[in-house]
């Protein structure tokens, strides 16, 4: 090890897992953006929170930048390690330490994957409901760290909702333990909240208490195709009204196509422009009645062209798969990714702007659109085409993205919803936080990491 501040690190944690290797810092070194190219100094596997703790000390001393990294699914840059930082990855610190049956609460450590959770959650009766398509490779860190949101948050909320405790690392290297698992604290500050969807730039998850929940109902699963955009909101506003929803996603037809392209099973026969999948509690005849009847008044109403419900988990499962897959079919194209959300109340004004726009300013360039619009959260990607260089891509992408950033501000909106700012979002962060509100996040990251020890550059740029 020829680096002196790495061969320090070894000489204070003799016992720490350290990679240096080429193949190593390329994988530890990117998350699922793909855009920069990894160039991290080494990456750090501890096993416990001392160790974490004493890297924190040493990168102070050392002025090494620490990367925190858990599932590096994420889409936004936020654990990318592109300029000789250290990785300092949790995935071994994956254990479930605690369930505890009177609090409903199990204790995690940051690097245990989300279904992992899910998994110790159904062994115990009850479920973590916080879920999406990346939960095979995720983790709870990464999840906290970015406020993960998902497909049940019309019915759950965010990630936020479910974190009864957290112990942290701060950029100082002292350890805090915020909110120990209590449902009432109201003792000042909440430290706790403020770490969740910090972006790992305030602390470091070292343990988390989640919260768990009773199992929903039976459900059911519906496709719907939809005949135009007009037809989402009114179907929306009606099976929300009828129905005890538990997911209520779109995407369009050329998603559509990725997936299927992707080895999904087309499940109506026809093409039509819009599409949602959606669960909803069916707990006994007259709820799923209620659904029917739902279903036929939107045909009635022309909002919906057809549909069909799940008969089997199997159908089910492949009908989520129209909606899941879309990002891992899109993958190998490395789309231009924005992740944009207004108020739900604001969603049939922002569409129609949004959609003028996109238009206007890709008309060569394939754009899919998905998300979870019940929640005013919409996913767009872009497709470079073929004979489009990379670079002129991006440029004319992050174009649109400052045209899309005040149509947002417009309507009250936000640059990222659920992904993070990272580093793809940073230079927007303005259209969505005020100058005051800025100045103060700045003014906090300095009190936990005085140093800027932590993730720097990551949601707003250092200095
Ligand atoms: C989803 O909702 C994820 O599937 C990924 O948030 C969205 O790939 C994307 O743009
Ligand atoms: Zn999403």
């Amino acid at each position: 090890m020829s680096d002196a501040r790495l061969a320090e690190l070894t000489r204070c944690l003799p016992g720490l897992r350290l990679l240096t290797e080429p193949g190593d810092l390329e994988h530890y070194g990117r998350d699922w953006t793909r855009r920069w190219t990894p160039s991290p100094l080494a990456i750090a596997l501890p096993a416990s929170i001392e160790e974490v703790q004493a890297i924190v000390r040493w990168a102070n001393l050392q002025h090494v930048a620490i990367v925190p990294s858990g599932g590096r699914t994420g889409l936004s840059g936020g654990a990318v390690a592109a300029n000789g930082e250290l990785v300092l990855s949790l995935e071994r610190m994956n254990r479930v330490l605690d369930f505890d049956a009177v609090d409903r609460t199990l204790t995690v450590q940051p690097g245990i994957i989300l279904q992992a959770v899910h998994d110790a959650a159904r062994s115990h009766g009850l479920i973590y409901p916080v879920d999406f398509a990346a939960r095979g490779s995720c983790s709870i860190g990464g999840n906290i760290a970015t406020n993960a949101g998902g497909i049940r948050v019309i019915r759950y909320g965010n990630t936020r909702e479910w974190i009864a405790g957290v112990k942290v690392i701060t950029g100082n290297g002292e350890l805090l333990e915020l909110n120990r698992g209590l449902t009432k604290n109201s003792s000042g500050y909440d430290f706790r909240q403020l770490m969740i969807g910090s972006e790992g730039t305030l602390g470091i998850v070292v343990e988390a208490t989640l919260r768990l929940t009773d199992p929903p109902p039976t459900s059911q699963v519906m496709l719907l195709a939809l005949p135009d955009m007009d037809a989402l909101m009114q179907v929306f506003a009606l099976f929300r009204a009828r129905l005890t929803l538990q997911a209520f996603e779109f995407f369009t037809d050329r998603a559509l196509e990725h997936v299927l392209a992707h080895g999904a099973q087309r499940a109506i026969e026809g093409d039509y422009p819009y599409y949602v999948v959606t669960e909803f509690d069916a707990t006994d005849e007259r709820a799923q009645d209620a659904a029917l009847a739902a279903f036929e008044h939107a045909l009635e109403q022309g909002w919906v062209s057809d549909g069909v419900i799940a008969q089997s988990d199997a159908q089910a499962a492949a009908l989520w798969r129209l909606r899941e897959g879309i990002t891992e079919s899109l993958a190998s194209r490395r789309p231009y990714k924005n992740d944009v959300s207004v108020r739900i109340s604001a969603v049939p004004a922002f569409l129609q702007e949004m959609q003028a726009l996109l238009a206007r300013e890709y008309p060569q360039i394939e754009v899919v659109w998905f998300g979870h619009i019940g929640d005013g959260n919409l996913h767009i990607n872009v497709l470079r085409p073929d004979d489009l260089a990379e670079e002129a891509f991006i440029a004319q992408c992050e174009h649109v993205t400052k045209l899309l950033a005040a149509t947002l501000q417009r309507h009250g909106g936000s640059i990222s919803a659920e992904h993070g700012i990272g580093l793809v979002k940073r230079a927007y962060l303005e259209s969505t936080r005020s100058a005051a509100e800025i100045a103060l996040m700045r003014g906090v990251r300095k009190v936990f990491d005085p140093n800027g020890v932590l993730n720097p550059g990551k949601l707003f740029a250092d200095g």
